[in-house]
């Protein structure tokens, strides 16, 4: 007699498209050959089936014997690692950076030694406060690390999309932190600062004042990370071949333009579609259209820094462009995904501490507690010492040679007998030290006494948050005020939304008295005693505008269109190659997902069914609809909102004829504005594009919200 197997007997049946086996239970399996592998263990055994535990009769209790069983269970139960304690939620891609010129005379910097030269780069963006599942447009500052694995090691510019920070002494960080994620008795409210203790803490932080104009300012809800700036924030050195220093801010500016939403269309795209900007960097790169930024250095010596009007060690500030121009360098350009989001951009551990030779600190003492805390951290959420064994921490540019050894999980400990130096196994004993071209610190003068202070030259908390403020265009000033108003009104406790309008009086009154209004105190608060008298004498800075900086070109863009059966051929055709030479995007939105049939037969292929597909994931819409495809979206809800959406976040519209009669029914047919396009023929198509380059028809914003 045969020996029977202990696995179950299979027969052969079909689902749909795919040929499988059938378990006696009427479980799928899918059996191995060709092309196909066999499945194994993690210790590589071979599996005969992988639907079923190994019981004690056919319908008795698991077997404790079942190694299979317990490798797969195992693994899978200690799947997960601590998230980040800020900046849980991010999104990594590859790319590389290319110097224009060379830098030499300012830093011995290999990445920016040879014109043309070009460093591998890993860039995870992120949201701060939010844990890892938390929407992508909640209303906050966006991380922008960059890793350059230079022939030299990795250098680290771990920054933001805002030029200044929250606080001045990295002491204060685990409170600022505490207090802007969930309260600790609720654990909600999740990725947002519309709460109590987020205000508490900002109001009783007056440092704070420049960082809140920032982050109640459009800066918060980017429209892409492909559309946000980048700053290393710190004030660093660099280091040249005669160990002269200067001192450098870092930024980087996307050749794509600014661009952000407005606050009602981020709340919508958090329902419509959380990972909003990671499908957007996502698309971008699979299409091949590679997000770009250029570097720009801010160089300064010690006598521009004793005659600048603040500290340049107080994060908090900034040197406007306009005083201190900003020098581009080179370029950055993200063209490679992730192959795995979890081995790359979750185990990515950047470090301010990664310098290289040629780039050195300051004193900021923000930065210097940035030193310790990303090393820190590290321990705690990759488990152990090894974290650079791991490939994306791995330098790639040149070779880790030291006699560190052991510790969880080592990859490379030292080959032969050598773990230690001075030893006198000459060429065998290993790496030795490098007194040229190692990493030198800048010999910095230090006397004093230990003090745990701050310095009064950090006490200046309102000037530059006014010239944040008078340096926005009046819509950008309206959405400040809009946004303190709405993330205040979240706030229960009345004496706190009070205490901000009275630091808001030491900024610019107006916007005290707007917010004021817009929360109706009924008491209008003293102005929050100053620790030094607010300058009104600083100039506007343009360059702080969003709306001022903008791409004038709709490239990179995406029109949602809105389409229905018999939709005249013509227009559609004339709308998609328009926008194809402008280099933007167009996706179709249906009533049902199939698609539609054209005016003349054709079938146009829809991205999105009306309900999945709202204006809000768009950059501007065109609705082109036949009469009978009119009337039908004129009863459906989301196509209502589809069309009132768009209107109020001014974006511009094209509209076929027939499609008055959705506008008709959605009560906006009188307010249509210049930003709302008639498509009478294709050839009106082109300069609707054109104007599309203005991205928004922000005249339209007072009309539609009066309150
Ligand atoms: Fe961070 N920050 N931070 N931070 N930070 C972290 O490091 C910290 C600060 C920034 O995509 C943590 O690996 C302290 C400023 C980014 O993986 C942690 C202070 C700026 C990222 C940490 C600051 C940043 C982090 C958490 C006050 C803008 C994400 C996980 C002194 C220049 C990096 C980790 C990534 C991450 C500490 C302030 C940017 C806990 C103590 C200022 C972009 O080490």
């Amino acid at each position: 007699m045969a020996a029977e197997t202990s696995n179950a007997k299979m027969t052969k049946a079909t689902m749909g498209d795919q040929a499988v086996m059938r378990g006696t239970g009427g479980e799928t399996h899918q059996v191995a050959g060709g092309d196909v592998p066999v499945l194994t263990t993690s210790q590589g055994v071979p599996v005969a089936d992988d639907q079923n535990t190994l019981k004690a009769g056919r319908r008795g209790p698991s077997l404790l014997e079942d190694q299979h069983f317990r490798d797969k269970i195992f693994h899978f139960d200690h799947e997960r690692i601590p998230e980040r304690v800020v900046h849980a939620r991010g999104f990594g891609v590859h790319g590389s950076f290319e110097a224009y010129e060379s830098l030499s005379d300012i830093t011995t910097a290999d990445l920016f030694q040879r014109k043309g030269e070009k460093t591998d780069v890993f860039v995870r963006f992120s949201t701060v406060a939010g844990n890892k599942g938390s929407p992508d447009l909640a209303r906050d500052v966006r991380g922008f690390a960059v890793r350059f694995y230079t022939r030299e090691g990795n250098w680290d510019l771990v920054g933001n999309n805002i030029p200044i920070f929250f606080i001045q002494d990295a002491i204060k960080f685990p409170d600022l932190i505490h207090a802007a994620k969930q309260e600790p008795d609720r654990g909600f409210p999740q990725a947002q600062t519309a709460h109590d203790n987020f205000w508490d803490f900002a109001s009783l932080s007056p440092e704070s004042m420049a960082m809140i104009m920032w982050i109640m300012s459009d800066r918060t809800i980017p429209r892409s990370f492909r559309t946000m700036e980048g700053f290393g924030i710190h004030t660093f050195r660099f280091l040249n071949a005669e160990g002269k220093s200067t001192y450098v801010k870092f930024h980087w500016k996307p050749k794509q333009g600014l661009q952000s939403v407005v606050w009602n269309e981020a709340v919508k795209i958090n329902g419509a579609d959380p990972d909003f900007h990671r499908r957007d960097m996502w698309d971008a790169i699979q299409i091949g259209d590679y997000p770009e930024w250029e570097l720009g250095l801010q160089l300064f010596d010690d006598d521009f820094a004793d005659k600048f009007d603040f500290d340049i060690l107080d994060a908090t500030k900034i040197i406007p462009e306009e005083i201190l121009p900003v020098k581009i360098v080179g370029k950055l350009t993200l063209d490679r995904l992730v192959d795995n989001f979890f081995q790359e951009t979750e185990q990515v551990a950047f470090q301010t501490g990664n310098v290289v030779p040629g780039i050195d600190f300051t004193n900021d003492p923000l930065l210097q507690g940035r030193n310790f805390s990303y090393l820190d951290t590290q321990l705690k959420r990759l488990g152990g010492p090894n974290f650079t064994h791991i490939p994306v921490n791995t330098p790639k540019g040149t070779t880790v040679r030291n006699f560190q050894q052991d510790g969880h999980m080592a990859m490379r400990n030292p080959v032969g007998r050598a773990n230690y130096e001075p030893n006198s196994w000459g060429v065998a004993g290993g790496p030795r030290e490098a007194p040229k071209g190692g990493f030198q610190t800048h010999p910095t003068a230090v006397e004093g006494e230990k003090r745990r202070i701050r310095v009064e030259s950090f006490a200046d908390h309102y000037s530059q948050a006014r010239q944040f403020y008078v340096s926005q265009t009046e819509t950008e000033q309206n959405h400040i005020a809009m946004a303190l108003i709405f993330e205040l009104s979240k706030v229960e406790t009345l004496a706190i939304r009070s205490r901000m309008v009275s630091h808001l009086l030491n900024i610019d009154e107006d916007l005290a008295n707007t917010v004021a209004k817009g929360l109706r105190l009924k008491e209008m608060p003293k102005p929050a005693d100053a620790a030094v008298k607010p300058r009104t004498d600083l100039e506007a800075s343009p360059k702080l505008s969003i709306i001022l900086n903008g791409p004038e070109s709709f490239k990179g863009r995406k029109l949602g269109a809105l389409v229905t059966d018999g939709v005249d051929i013509d227009l559609v055709k004339a709308l998609k190659s328009a926008l194809e030479k402008e280099g933007a995007l167009i996706e179709f939105v249906a009533p049902m997902v199939g698609g539609v049939e054209a005016s003349d037969g054709t079938w146009i292929e829809a991205k999105q069914k009306i309900d999945g597909g709202p204006s809000v994931l768009y950059d501007a819409v065109a609705i082109l609809a036949s009469k009978d495809g009119a009337a039908l979206l004129a009863k459906e809800p989301t196509a209502k909102d589809f069309v009132s959406d768009a209107f109020v976040h001014c974006k511009f519209i094209a509209y076929n004829a027939p499609a008055m009669a959705l506008f008709e029914k959605t009560g906006m047919a009188s307010d249509m504005d210049k930003g709302c396009v008639e498509m009478k023929a294709a050839g009106d198509v082109a300069s609707f594009v054109t104007l599309c380059g203005k991205l928004r028809f922000w005249e339209r914003e007072p009309k539609v919200k009066p309150i």
